[in-house]
């Protein structure tokens, strides 16, 4: 499934008041210096970094340094030359990974739909030296590797020093003591808040290495995690108006937002993502009691879902088959996602529900209430096979369809566990291939009262991660092929990616004891 929209001469609308409180909740980053570690790589060989300096560099030599944590910052180098006088630009290569893994690809094999501009990699031409050479870009990584491209035979450079300056916006003196019944716990724990706190940027970014910016699904679950740790409640709002600030031109929302040189609305619709808006906006609202933001966003919040009554909804209360394909749900070819679209629209107009109640507009909110509860009767109706015991879409069994169907409230009581494992062991059924789905999934466990298996699924899918040495939580995880992407090569895969930072918030309002919050 290749997501490329472009619309010819797209022209975003655009709210200036809308704009101008964004821009005035721009959030202040911290920074952090992290000097090179105390031990590094040269040509494969463990060295004590401060021996670099006895150690010239020729060309082909390489330097790795692991910084034995995840950054999100700018590098310093501190480079010097030895031998006799230097004669040309030494010239260097630096490629940055956030997993070591990364560095055995080839970015001229990468032929995805993605581009390869988003793979790590600077080279760079320093004429004098000594110098220090601070790079201008933001990277993600935890490793760097320097490549001496050429030198000359009159001299040799020397690696002197390196030091990051990481930056996020996250204030990690408000994330809550806690205390973790085991140690698998604590680890997802803290590496779903690291996963968070590289997202927490000017914008809650999807990914700090790729795209580096606001998307709606996953703002929703980074805003869902910042609320039991971070509370960045600032950044949380400033995203929320800017995807009701900047629009398609018929008040759609974006599925996601380019934040400069000016905020604009990308030409990309997906359904799910912006029927979440309302969800999140009401989830914000929850958190915050808010009446500014209310005032302000609930009407740009109420369109979205009347937008797809609009256009989707037929007289037998169901989504067209054909509204499957303006969504997201997940990362698959071959997944029919009507009815797990349809769920999402319940969950949508229970949340306009809400915005109305807490707007006292009780004739709009029972009609947002009339309206789920027909679309759930019609879900029934239209999508169970009381032959299968499951839900269908487009004749299809699949697990993404038993979620959301579950989360909206549309699965009958105590069906839903073996609708799961039937759709997970189907054969050639849809795999969930994505943090995000398999999120949806912990919370539909939970929704039916699986709790046991909802955390035990915690614990494998995102304990594989961190098995396969993760710092931060990726975007992408088959437990069975840790190789998958969904563009094409892996070398573009983010591996600190906002949807897969939930663990936190699941652990902390769903999993853990009264007696773990001090
Ligand atoms: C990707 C990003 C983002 C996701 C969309 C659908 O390009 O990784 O996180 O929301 O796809």
């Amino acid at each position: 499934m290749e997501l490329i929209s472009i619309i010819p001469n797209f022209a975003p609308r655009s709210d200036p008041k809308l704009l101008a409180k964004a821009e005035a909740l721009k959030p202040v980053l911290r920074y952090t210096d992290y000097p090179a570690p105390a031990a590094c790589q040269v040509n494969g060989e463990a060295v004590k970094t401060e021996s670099l300096s006895a150690r010239p560099l020729r060309r082909g030599d390489q330097v790795l340094l692991d910084f034995g944590r995840h950054l999100v910052g700018r590098l310093t180098l501190n480079l010097s030359a030895a031998g006799s006088h230097q004669d040309a630009p030494a010239f260097i290569q630096l490629d940055f990974a956030e997993l070591a893994g990364e560095l055995t690809d080839n970015p001229e094999d990468y032929h995805g739909w993605l581009s390869r501009s988003w793979i790590q990699q600077e080279k760079l031409h320093l004429d004098r030296l000594p110098a220090e050479a601070a790079l201008p870009r933001r990277y993600a990584f935890r490793y760097v590797r320097i490549t001496v491209l050429d030198t000359s035979p009159k001299y040799q450079l020397v690696l002197k020093g390196a030091r990051c300056r990481a930056e996020s916006a996250a204030d990690w003196a408000n994330v809550p003591e806690r205390r973790f019944p085991d140690s698998q716990l604590r680890q997802i724990y803290n590496a779903s808040l690291r996963t968070l706190a590289e997202c927490t940027q000017d914008v809650l970014e999807d990914g700090p290495k790729r795209d580096q910016r606001l998307w709606l699904g996953d703002l929703r679950l980074e805003a869902l995690t910042s609320y039991v740790s971070f509370r960045s409640m600032d950044v949380i709002k400033r995203c929320l108006y800017l995807f009701a600030g900047t629009r398609f031109p018929d008040g759609r929302m974006s599925a996601n937002v380019f934040t400069s040189p000016e905020p604009a609305a990308d030409d990309t619709y997906l359904m799910d993502y912006a029927l979440l808006y309302p969800v999140a906006l009401e989830e914000y609202l929850a958190e915050s009691g808010d009446a500014e933001t209310l005032g302000d966003l609930l009407e740009p919040a109420l369109e979205q879902a009347d937008w797809v009554l609009g256009h989707w909804l037929n007289s037998g209360n169901t989504l067209e088959a054909e509204a499957g394909r303006t969504g997201f749900i997940d990362w698959s070819d071959t997944l029919d996602r009507t009815a797990a679209l349809q769920g999402v629209l319940i969950l949508s107009l229970e949340a306009c529900a809400a915005l109305c109640g807490r707007a006292k507009d009780e004739g709009r909110q029972a009609l947002y209430q009339t309206q789920a509860e027909r679309l759930r009767e019609a879900a029934l109706r239209h999508f169970w096979s009381e032959e299968e015991k499951c839900f269908l879409s487009g004749g299809q069994l699949s697990i993404h369809t038993q979620v959301w169907l579950t989360l909206s409230g549309v699965m009958p009581e105590g069906r839903a566990g073996a609708a799961f494992e039937k759709a997970l062991e189907l054969p050639g059924a849809p795999r969930m291939a994505t943090p995000y789905m398999h999120h949806h999934y912990i919370m539909a466990l939970l929704k039916a009262g699986l709790k046991e298996k909802a955390e035990a699924h915690l614990r494998a899918y995102w304990g594989a991660m961190l098995n396969a040495g993760a710092d931060t939580f990726w975007e992408c995880c088959d437990p069975d092929d840790l190789q998958a992407s969904p563009y094409g090569g892996m070398v573009v895969n983010s591996f600190c990616h906002a949807w897969s930072c939930t663990p936190a918030y699941i652990i902390d309002r769903y999993l853990m004891k009264e007696e773990s919050r001090p």
